[in-house]
């Protein structure tokens, strides 16, 4: 099966009901379908065939979905870039993508006017559950960042595992602040959107000032988010809260821990337990917390169905529960391997099992926790930053010796990078490269100066013997 005839169920089955609403303007199923259908025929207008690429650069708009929907119905493969990344972060992905169309704002306009006078006649592709739908680029375990190949046959399993877990239905109604650029949004926020035929209003971006008025006025039953966005809705008045609480059926919460301590506050505010889960781009969803049972805080739960996890130690062995292991998956959600780059590919699977990073212990009722991973990735607002990247930017530097990058604890935000330098620079001249070059995410929150990093007799970098910043 191929996620169309999974869409089929609300395109054809629930044609008429109310499907989106962005800005002032709401659109039935049957015609985001014809839209897509439209930009299909755009795009193919274009020259885009079956496993083209299209590279797609926007923040959350109705084109971005009409885009998506239009590859996955042409068999063509979807790249959406962070819309806060710069041009070197940008010509890393458009270089090993190779794209045939790059489409950022000015594009998608003209493509959605080309597309108005054209049929809305479905095209004609062969598409089963092995068809690429998507690459989506991230770093994995090292700090190059890789396209992760995700198959029709990967979304389609993980959002019927999303609405089967998670009892997601067409009465639902979705708020959706998640960007479409990630997994999160883009594999639960839309595929749970159109598998279940369920009315979704969608924003450009999650804005903590509007946030809970956003609430108020949708009043949605379902809403899906990364920790950050639970720690900035703790600033809702109580009584605010408690309206929101009273039509929610259920706040989801994944891509970065979550800490207890926020879900009990969020509890106490809002009448609502989070649901908390684990995924990967990689994979999708892995581990979730019951819909029903005990949602235990701090967990990410139980293995959700047909997916194996296993957790094994540095030589591969099982560990014991209680133990810390690396957590290992296998299932349909899994990725078909990371795009042209087969070396890695086989590096990332050991027996058929993805290798994660990701380290975690399980309780003897089964409960996952995790307790970290094991490359020093650093989690910022969901976003995820590589220490390595921003290392080898400031190596760059005319003038910096040395560099490392830490992340550091951050209540709203969860962890931010801070750098540790050797250079005649100042802290001010090499934000402002930075800011320029990278990602605003990416930008160290602190420059601190060194006149040499602590190493070991071996040249490594002792990271725990950096000073500490506040
Ligand atoms: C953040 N910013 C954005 C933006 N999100 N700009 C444009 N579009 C967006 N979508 C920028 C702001 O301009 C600002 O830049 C900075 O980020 C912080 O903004 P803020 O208003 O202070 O936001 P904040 O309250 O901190 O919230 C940030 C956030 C964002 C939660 C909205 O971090 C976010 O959208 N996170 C979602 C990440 C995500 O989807 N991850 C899923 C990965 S998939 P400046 O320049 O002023 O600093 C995955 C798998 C899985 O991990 O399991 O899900």
């Amino acid at each position: 099966m191929n996620l169309i005839e999974l869409f089929d169920h609300s395109f054809t089955g629930r044609r008429d009901a109310i499907a989106l609403e962005f800005r002032d303007r709401a659109f039935t199923f049957g015609e985001i379908d014809a839209r897509s259908n439209r930009m299909a025929q755009a795009l193919a207008a274009c020259g885009i065939e079956t496993g083209d690429r299209l590279c797609v650069y926007l923040a959350n708009c109705v084109e971005m979905i009409d885009l998506y929907l239009a590859c996955t119905k042409l068999g063509a493969i979807f790249v959406p870039i962070n819309i806060l990344y710069r041009e070197r972060e940008i010509t890393h992905i458009r270089t090993d993508a190779e794209p045939k169309l790059f489409v950022t704002a000015s594009e998608a306009v003209e493509l959605a006017r080309a597309a108005e006078g054209l049929p809305a006649e479905r095209p004609n592709a062969a598409l089963d559950a092995s068809t690429p739908a998507a690459l989506v680029y991230t770093s994995g375990t090292t700090g190059t960042s890789k396209g992760a190949i995700l198959t029709h046959g990967n979304f389609l399993a993980n959002a019927l595992n999303v609405l089967e877990c998670w009892q997601i239905s067409e009465a639902d109604s979705l708020l959706l602040h998640l960007p479409l650029f990630h997994v999160h949004g883009l594999g639960n926020g839309l595929h749970a959107w159109l598998a279940a035929g369920l009315r979704m209003r969608m924003l450009e971006r999650f804005e903590h000032q509007t946030a809970a008025a956003t609430f108020l006025d949708f009043r949605p039953t379902l809403f899906f988010g990364v920790p950050t966005m639970y720690v900035r809705l703790l600033e809702t008045p109580p009584a605010v809260a408690r309206e929101i609480g009273g039509f929610m059926r259920l706040f989801v919460s994944g891509s970065a821990p979550l800490p207890a301590q926020v879900l009990e506050e969020f509890e106490a505010r809002f009448g609502h337990r989070i649901l908390e889960r684990y995924g990967m781009t990689e994979t999708l969803m892995n581990i979730s917390n019951p819909y029903s049972g005990e949602r235990r805080a701090g967990t990410v739960g139980l293995p959700m169905p047909g997916v194996d996890i296993r957790l094994l130690d540095d030589q591969g062995r099982p560990v014991a529960d209680g133990q810390t292991g690396e957590i290992y998956i296998r299932g349909p959600n899994v990725f078909a391997g990371y795009w042209r780059r087969q070396e890695a590919t086989r590096a990332a699977f050991v027996d058929g099992y993805f290798r994660s990073g990701d380290l975690a212990v399980r309780s003897a009722d089964g409960y996952y926790t995790l307790q970290g991973r094991r490359s020093d990735l650093i989690l910022c607002g969901g976003f995820n930053i590589y220490p390595r990247e921003i290392e080898e930017f400031l190596l760059e530097q005319e003038g910096v010796a040395e560099a490392v990058i830490v992340g550091v604890p951050d209540p709203v935000r969860g962890e931010v990078p801070v750098a540790y330098v050797v250079t005649r620079l100042d802290p001010a001249t090499l934000e402002a490269r930075c800011r320029e070059k990278l990602a605003s995410f990416k930008v160290p929150r602190a420059f601190v100066l060194l006149d040499k990093l602590p190493r070991t007799a071996l040249g490594k970098i002792q990271k725990h013997l950096l000073p500490k910043v506040v």
